[in-house]
């Protein structure tokens, strides 16, 4: 395998999907070695057919405000590969949704779905919809249109969706309706839904939970752990909110939270009643963290900047895409932080992450530290299929046994010769193994 050929040839045919071939150039960069150990992946084109979705489908969703007025976004569902399994991958409400991000977000699922070791391929979609100040109404709406569109190409062995940023449990709720109304069964097929029909328990906490047992896993290998850490967070959504909890429960203190708007200093720590808080901001659709300085006398509000200047232990990236540059790690080394876990999809820069290589920290890629998520949605499958339900330990333990080996295959493959561990190249190699395995098992189709 050529790297630089293969990046030139896609830039060609996908020219400014930079979130795509970002994330493809960071795959292969790591796979380079051992797929040129392996003469049977160039023979099977291994490469070229994984790099490219299985289908994309990209569909109109016109929905009515409360004023009566007409409103089209679009709506995406990339189908990116289903070797090992069915298609599974959240839906992404947010102005910025383009199909770059799609892709680079179905891409990477591949990697993660196949590192939980439960049978699930890659996807990802979502709609340039901008879930900001808009009333319930709407937002049933709006989902409901979206589903009359999607429901033709999923189903619980084809295609399972779940949420992502701007999708939680209402939104699941309104196109699971939807979606339940239109093929006449309750068979599923979305996960992240309500505990009274068909969730799973742990499913909201997961993603946040598995991040912080992930880092729990990195840290054991130092001989450290949570207890007396001060830990920065980004974001205030559904990921920020789990790792904030599981942080402050393993005894660390937790001192940011951030919107796109700028972050929340609060040296008491956002524990308790603080982190409930944090669902309140989210649910009130207004974009914003600034608020929580009015709430609680303390903190404090630094409009437009990142938290990653305040000084920390343990960095929780858990807002977005490409949100930690360089500048931000610099500041992070300098500070003394020893362990950084991407809760988010991607959101340290690659030049970010050659600064955390540099210097040897642990540093654990979304794909293997937000895993947690989407394995709890495979539980949640499960459950499904059983027709029954586990209880709270149950699902804890299982996502908790599952952090635990997706961090030994890290080690597995991941290991330098120095001992230091390349969590990128692990995660990177595990995935891949396994899917290109699969995909030799079965044929060129
Ligand atoms: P939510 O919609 O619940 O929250 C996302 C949060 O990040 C919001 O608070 C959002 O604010 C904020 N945000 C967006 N842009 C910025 C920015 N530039 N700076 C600071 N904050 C920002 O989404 P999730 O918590 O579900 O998702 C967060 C990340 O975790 C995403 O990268 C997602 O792909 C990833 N992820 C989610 C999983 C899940 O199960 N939900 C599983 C694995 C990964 P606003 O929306 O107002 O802009
Ligand atoms: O990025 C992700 O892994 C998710 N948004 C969760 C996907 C899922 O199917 O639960």
């Amino acid at each position: 395998m050529n790297v630089e050929k293969i990046m030139a040839n896609l830039e060609k045919k996908h020219p400014g999907e930079v979130e795509y071939l970002q994330a493809v150039r960071e795959v292969l960069e790591s796979i380079e070695e051992v797929y040129n150990q392996n003469p049977q992946f160039e023979q099977a084109k291994i490469i070229e057919r994984l790099v490219e979705p299985d289908r994309i489908l990209t569909f109109k969703v016109p929905w009515v405000d409360d004023k009566g007025e007409v409103h089209v976004n679009i709506g995406y569902r990339v189908q990116f590969n289903n070797a090992i399994g069915p298609y599974k991958g959240g839906l992404r409400f947010h102005p910025s949704v383009n199909l770059s991000i799609l892709k680079f977000l179905g891409f990477e699922q591949i990697f993660k779905n196949a590192l939980t070791t439960l049978p699930m391929g890659g996807a990802k979609g979502g709609s340039d919809f901008d879930p900001k100040g808009k009333s319930n109404a709407e937002i049933m709406r709006f989902c409901q249109s979206f589903m009359l569109e999607l429901w033709k190409i999923i189903g619980p062995e084809t295609d399972v969706p779940a949420g992502d940023i701007g999708v939680g449990g209402r939104e699941i709720g309104y196109m699971y309706g939807m979606y339940k109304k239109l093929v006449g069964e309750h068979n599923g097929v979305l996960t992240g839904k309500g505990l009274n029909w068909g969730g799973s328990l742990i499913r909201p906490e997961a993603t946040g939970y598995g991040c912080v047992y992930f880092a729990q896993e990195m840290l054991k290998t130092r001989g450290l752990d949570f207890k007396g850490k001060t830990v920065a967070i980004s974001g205030f959504g559904n990921v920020a909110w789990g790792a904030a909890l599981k942080a402050t429960e393993l005894g660390a203190k937790v001192v940011t939270i951030s919107g796109p708007d700028g972050y929340i200093y609060d040296k008491d720590g956002i524990s308790g009643e603080k982190i409930e808080y944090m669902l309140e901001l989210r649910a009130s659709n207004n974009d914003i963290v600034k608020p929580y300085a009015y709430e609680f006398k303390g903190a404090e509000f630094y409009e437009g900047r990142r938290p990653w200047e305040v000084k920390c232990d343990i960095a929780l990236p858990c807002a977005t895409q490409n949100e930690l540059d360089e500048k931000d790690a610099q500041n992070l080394v300098n500070n003394g932080c020893i362990c950084i876990s991407e809760g988010a999809n991607m959101p340290c820069t690659p030049e970010a992450v050659e600064i955390f290589h540099k210097h040897k920290l642990l540093f654990a890629p979304g794909k293997a530290a937000n895993a947690g998520g989407v394995a709890t949605s495979g539980l949640e499958m499960s459950q499904n299929s059983m027709k029954m339900s586990w209880s709270r330990e149950e699902v804890d333990r299982r996502l908790h046994e599952i952090m635990v080996n997706i961090h030994k295959q890290c080690v597995k493959y991941g290991t330098e010769s120095d001992g230091y561990i390349n969590y990128v190249k692990g995660a990177n190699i595990a995935g891949f193994m396994k899917v290109a395995q699969a995909m030799l098992d079965l044929g060129v189709y």
